[in-house]
């Protein structure tokens, strides 16, 4: 089994219940199970500003699937949420990166782990920091990451359930 980290936002439709719907089909997968899901963060467009704001969670699973496999299967969850393609970073109804996958890395055209940028981004970081704060990435503890974010919009909110 190996720990993976996922990225999980989205900026189109009900976002949160976009994101339940992703969290169910990670779950009904018998090869993934959620160990931990961050809180969830309203963060401000990063990349291509002229579009709403995204939700945006961390999840921790542990998976027997194989980094390519999961990369299938976080495609197949977009492809049921009926992501379009039209602007580059621009809105979605949801995306799943694979930000961490064990100690594997990979830098090709179909797959980047650890996920590019990832450690400046505070959509991202802040939710893993959340709920990994031992974390080490490219050798060096997650807080150091955290420390050095640039000021980026991220509220965390607090829903019921
Ligand atoms: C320098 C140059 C530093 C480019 C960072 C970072 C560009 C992230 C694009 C960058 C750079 C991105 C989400 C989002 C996108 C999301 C929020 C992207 C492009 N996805 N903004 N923007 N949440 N808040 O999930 O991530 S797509
Ligand atoms: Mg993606
Ligand atoms: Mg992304």
């Amino acid at each position: 089994m190996s720990r993976v980290f996922l990225g999980i936002g989205g900026n189109i439709g009900d976002k949160h219940a976009n994101i339940k719907e992703t969290l169910s089909l990670l779950q009904e997968n018998p090869k993934i199970e959620i160990v931990n899901t961050s809180s969830y963060y309203e963060t401000a467009p990063v990349g291509y500003e002229d579009q709403d704001w995204f939700l945006n969670i961390v999840v921790e699973i542990e998976t027997s699937l194989e980094p390519y496999s999961l990369l299938e299967y976080c495609n197949h969850i977009e492809q049921e949420l009926k992501r379009e393609r039209l602007i580059h970073w621009g809105p979605r109804t949801i995306d799943v990166d694979i930000l961490l996958y064990e100690n594997f890395s990979s830098d090709n055209e179909k797959l980047i782990v650890p996920h590019p940028r990832m450690c400046e981004r505070g959509f991202v970081i802040i939710p893993l920091y959340e709920i990994a704060p031992d974390l080490i990435i490219y050798d060096k503890p997650i807080k150091e990451f955290v420390d050095q974010l640039q000021t980026e919009e991220v509220r965390k909110i607090n829903y019921e359930g």
